[in-house]
């Protein structure tokens, strides 16, 4: 039976071409810088950011932590979403190892902070308050649908950081999903950004790897960081060479994955006992919930797909999350329709 998996697009295994040029990766000892690969691809990402330079880490986690404790001493703030990736995925990384305090916003539905809420948490000088230092923005938003944070509300928030002497970090970690679902290179879409990490490893297909990108004098002081959280790699050229195939062919085909969600809605709201939470997915996710009438688990339901060969990823108890990727074919989204449609 073939397997269908759309828990997410980290489960997207490295193509042909990947394995091709890992095999044939020059490699060096990338903690004194003398890894070619490493530097070609950071000099690759640092380019398709608009940005001096990069810095690979192993994971979109570190990325995040690493541009966070760059950026922010101990007891500073950090204005974020209470439903970003930093903070509830992340392991709680910033406060414990770095003592920054989280200032959660609600994300409104689209994953944006509402600009005046934004305005209103950053502290005065006051030595009885924290310092605010730092903007945490992601684009696409994850939790709240894949959702874009269009260019113009992306200049509003780096306007609003600069006049309050604030940096801004974008998790990136599917940026490119955004930019090529608006038409836009994704270095105009980040131009606002101090720092943005973007994944390799999610629906780009590489099977490790993100990348740090900003000033030359910020990503010298990220290396130090990586290093004290154990993130120097040695011989990771190997990996950065997936890495490089990632960024030269896997970006412009990502609109197929977006099409292919919004065929996976379009079906799934025709199912009864589902609802879709947006119409229209703008990227590569789709979630929906079970309607009130069905006596169903999310998890049952997810086990009893997953006998007819479809994985889903549960994100609460009546509730789904599908992501499409390169392995997603347009069969793979008829057998998730044809398993639901059985199943509910
Ligand atoms: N997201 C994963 C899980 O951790 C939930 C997923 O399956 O979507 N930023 C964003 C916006 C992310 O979605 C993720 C991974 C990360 C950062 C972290 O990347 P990794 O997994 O490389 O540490």
């Amino acid at each position: 039976m073939k397997i269908v998996d759309l828990r997410s697009d980290t489960v997207t295994h490295p193509t042909e071409a990947m394995r091709a040029a890992m095999a044939k990766a020059e490699v060096g000892d990338d903690v004194m810088g003398e890894d070619p690969t490493i530097n070609a691809l950071q000099k690759a990402a640092a380019e398709r950011m608009g940005k001096e330079a990069g810095l690979f880490v192993p994971s979109g986690t570190m990325g995040n932590l690493v541009a966070v404790l760059t950026h922010c001493g101990r007891g500073d703030e950090i204005i974020l979403g209470n439903l970003s990736h930093t903070f509830i995925f992340e392991g709680g990384g910033v406060a414990a190892l770095g003592g920054i305090m989280p200032h959660t916003l609600p994300n409104l539905a689209d994953g944006r902070i509402d600009l005046d809420a934004m305005q209103d948490a950053i502290r005065p000088d006051d030595v009885h308050q924290p310092i605010t230092r730092l903007i945490v923005l992601e684009n696409t938003h994850n939790r709240c649908g894949g959702t874009i944070l269009k260019l113009e509300y992306m200049r509003q928030v780096g306007e609003l950081a600069r006049k309050a002497g604030l940096k801004l970090h974008v998790d990136g970690a599917r940026i490119f999903n955004a930019a090529v679902a608006l038409g836009l290179p994704a270095k105009i879409l980040v131009e606002q950004a101090d720092s943005v990490t973007f994944c390799l490893s999610k629906a780009l297909c590489a099977p490790v790897g993100s990348v740090l990108c900003g000033t030359a004098e910020f990503i010298h002081s990220a290396r130090r960081i990586r290093k004290q959280l154990g993130g120097g790699m040695r011989q990771a050229g190997i990996l950065a060479a997936a890495g490089l195939v990632a960024l030269d062919e896997m970006v412009e085909r990502l609109g197929e994955d977006h099409r292919r969600a919004r065929t996976l809605a379009n079906g799934l709201a025709g199912i009864p006992g589902l609802s879709l939470d947006n119409s229209v997915p703008d990227t590569n996710m789709v979630f929906v919930s079970l309607k009130d009438n069905v006596p169903l688990y999310s998890s049952q339901v997810a086990a009893r797909l997953t006998e007819k060969g479809v994985k889903v990823g549960t994100v609460s108890p009546r509730r789904f999350r599908m992501v499409t990727h390169y392995w997603i074919d347009d069969e793979g989204i008829e057998q998730t329709l044809k398993a639901f449609n059985q199943v509910l």
